[in-house]
């Protein structure tokens, strides 16, 4: 294995059905030596795995986990990052590595926009982290944060370019699909897609935009410079061509067939991993739902 791979959650055979929304954000990392389980909490509501939480504190966390075998080891449990608000709704919480070896977090505004425009909080923002929870010397502002200005970011993938794009749920008017720039503030809360205060200087403005009654779009995924993405109330998968910095010639998958959709990730076999997501994602009730996760095969 040579290179960090994300791997389905499917895979985890040992998580209940219900784990694969309380676990909005789990990648693996591959160091060369160990397997690492990088996860993030972003939508677990009452008593939860977090000390922080059991505290009573208000916070979501990046840690890593050795994964041994098929085996999580808990004494290797490592919080890279806290302080990340969370409320009920709006918590973002995709991880992905770069191909820049950074880990990058996407966070929610925890329903204030305010906290989207505040360059030195962790909310309504991709985050960059080191591997150890350190902040790059590279990073914009000297702090975690390398684009502000999101609502509720979802998902998060890199292209063969090497370039960062990001799905984002908006409020009641439109979706986006953004390409990531370093130090970028895309809008919200002045701007939603290409609504509102859009023109302000300064304002990064979306690369594809959705209503969201056909979008409500969160997994994101690249293979072979196609853009795939997941969307929840427009039941659907998107494909885009990426051409240059611009999405062109857009197609929709499965509209109503599955309903609602979560997660697209890239299937080691050169296909897409897909996950529906109809009942049980707001009531923590486990073994409550009938949700899939399907294998996409892509043709050449
Ligand atoms: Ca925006």
């Amino acid at each position: 294995m040579e290179e960090p791979t994300p791997i389905g959650i499917a895979d985890f055979a040992s998580f209940a059905p219900d784990d694969v929304y309380a676990f909005g954000g789990v990648i693996a990392h591959w160091d060369g030596q160990a397997w690492t389980l990088v996860e993030s909490f972003p939508e677990v509501e009452g008593p939860s795995l977090t000390g922080a939480e059991a505290n009573g504190a208000c916070d979501v966390w990046a840690g890593g986990r050795k994964l041994v075998g098929d085996k999580l080891q808990p004494d290797t449990e490592q919080v890279l990052l806290k302080g990340i608000l969370r409320n009920k709704f709006h918590d973002g919480g995709r991880l992905r590595f770069g191909p820049d070896g950074k880990l990058y977090a996407a966070t929610g505004d925890a329903q204030n926009g305010d906290n989207a425009q505040n360059k030195n909080g962790l909310n309504g923002k991709v985050l960059r982290l080191n591997p150890d929870g350190s902040v790059p010397a590279d990073n914009p502002f000297h702090n975690y944060v390398w684009s502000y200005g999101h609502r509720n970011p979802q998902g998060l993938a890199f292209d063969a370019q090497g370039r960062l794009w990001e799905q984002e749920f908006g409020n009641s008017i439109m979706d986006e699909t953004n390409l990531i720039v370093k130090g970028g503030n895309y809008g919200w809360p002045k701007c939603e897609g290409t609504a509102g205060q859009c023109r302000t200087a300064g304002f990064v403005a979306p690369k594809a935009t959705y209503t969201t009654a056909s979008g409500s779009c969160s997994g994101l995924a690249i293979v072979r410079g196609m853009l795939y993405t997941a969307c929840q109330r427009g039941t659907r998968m998107y494909r885009w061509a990426i051409s240059g910095d611009k999405l062109t010639v857009g197609h929709q998958y499965f509209t109503g067939v599955y309903g609602r959709l979560r997660t697209v990730e890239p299937a080691p076999d050169g296909g897409l991993w897909l996950t529906t997501t109809n009942a049980g994602d707001k009531d923590s009730v486990p073994n409550n739902s009938n949700e899939k996760i399907l294998h996409v095969a892509l043709g050449n």
